[in-house]
């Protein structure tokens, strides 16, 4: 197995150049865990092997991701990982809960394929996606969006039209792992060399489709529940799969719910229309209210603008608004810490106590 193998090029080899004269090795992280990182390296053998981290040269919150090209040293028959190679695109959300910590799904990335499940009632809604749209724009990946389980939808047609309507300007496909539609497709969108990763709610197929384009096993499926038609939560890991044609496959573990990650302008990209207007306001700081000159409003007397696309474009501006200010208070408070750090080394020190 070569590096190439995994996606590697004259541009990854080009930002390793100073790690090389550091005599570190090249390896891209295929599995993250606590600790111990699984990552890809050349090879004819081993060419998977576990990894450790040494945090001080990584600094903290900035450990690798799946997907991420690492350089390695041998120490003692243990790989250890001592740096991370600039990301081309991540791909993060809010982690659950009350925090506004990022949470990386993968790093890159070329295409991501955000998955949605037809029919069986718990089919996928316009509002969900424009969320699932607006985290891939930030990533910086290309996004396309699958519409699986296509057997079970009765109007197919007319859901592509919705998810259309959803996410403009990015590639509908409908799909199905049981009948194989759309698959061929989803290979034409990822050739081999390139990396793709599979989001979405859990149990809509993520999996399922890896395998089929894979042609065999790879990556464990589950069975969704019959009560509510959801997923179980199979996939627990991010894990990148390559396949044997060289293409590589992230899979990642479905979203119970998925909160953005970014800035108050980073659901603009995923709401191109309302973004277009806004631009022709007369007021630059227009909030679309009763503004004088407001070209949003006409934009939405006139239908250019759907009602349902402004009101959620408003509630995800809210959400990513309340993320960056919670970021600014916690880099202010990080802030105030350091300098009362300092103040109080400074004291001992004139105490002529011992501090470090
Ligand atoms: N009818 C139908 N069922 C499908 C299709 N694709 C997958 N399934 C079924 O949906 C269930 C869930 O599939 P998975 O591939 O495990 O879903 P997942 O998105 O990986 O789920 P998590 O790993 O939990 O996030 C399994 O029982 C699959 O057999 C499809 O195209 N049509
Ligand atoms: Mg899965
Ligand atoms: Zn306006």
């Amino acid at each position: 197995m070569t590096l190439e193998d995994w996606g590697w090029n004259e541009k990854r080899a080009e930002e390793f150049a100073p790690y090389e004269q550091e005599e570190l090795n090249p390896g891209r992280v295929v599995r993250p865990g606590r600790g111990i990182y699984r990552i890809a390296v050349a090879g004819n053998t081993d060419y998977e092997r576990d990894a450790r981290l040494t945090g001080k040269a990584i600094g903290r919150g900035k450990a690798p991701a799946a997907g991420d090209w690492v350089a390695w040293r041998e120490e003692g028959g243990t790989a250890i990982i001592s740096a991370v190679l600039p990301r081309r695109t991540v791909i993060s959300r809010k982690a659950a809960g009350e925090t506004s910590r990022e949470q990386i799904m993968g790093v890159n990335v070329d295409v991501l394929f955000v998955v949605q499940a037809l029919g069986g009632g718990r089919g996928f809604t316009p509002r969900g996606l424009e969320r699932y749209i607006t985290m891939a724009w930030e990533s910086g990946c290309l996004p396309v969006v699958i519409l699986n389980k296509a057997d079970l939808s009765e109007d197919t047609a007319a859901e592509i039209l919705e998810a259309e309507a959803a996410a403009p300007g990015v590639e509908i496909l409908a799909c199905s792992t049981l009948t194989g539609q759309g698959i061929t497709e989803i290979k034409r969108l990822l050739p081999p060399g390139l990396t793709g990763a599979f989001v979405g709610p859990s149990g809509t197929g993520k999996s399922s489709i890896i395998n089929a384009v894979a042609g065999i096993l790879l990556a464990d499926t589950g069975e969704v529940r019959e009560a509510d038609s959801r997923g179980r939560h199979t996939t627990t890991h991010r894990e990148l799969h390559r396949l044997s044609d060289g293409r590589l496959l992230l899979d990642t573990p479905g979203l119970r719910e998925l909160q953005l990650w970014g800035n108050a302008d980073s659901a603009d990209a995923a709401f191109p229309e309302i973004e277009e207007m806004s631009g022709r306001c007369r007021f630059r700081n227009c909030r679309h209210e009763k503004e004088p000159g407001c070209a949003v409003r006409v934009g939405l007397e006139e239908g250019i603008i759907e009602p349902e696309r402004f009101d959620s474009w408003l509630e995800l501006r809210k959400e990513l608004r309340w993320l960056e200010s919670r970021r600014d208070e916690n880099a202010k408070r990080e802030l105030e810490q350091k300098w009362m750090d300092i103040a109080r080394i400074n004291r001992q020190k004139k105490k002529g106590k011992e501090v470090w």
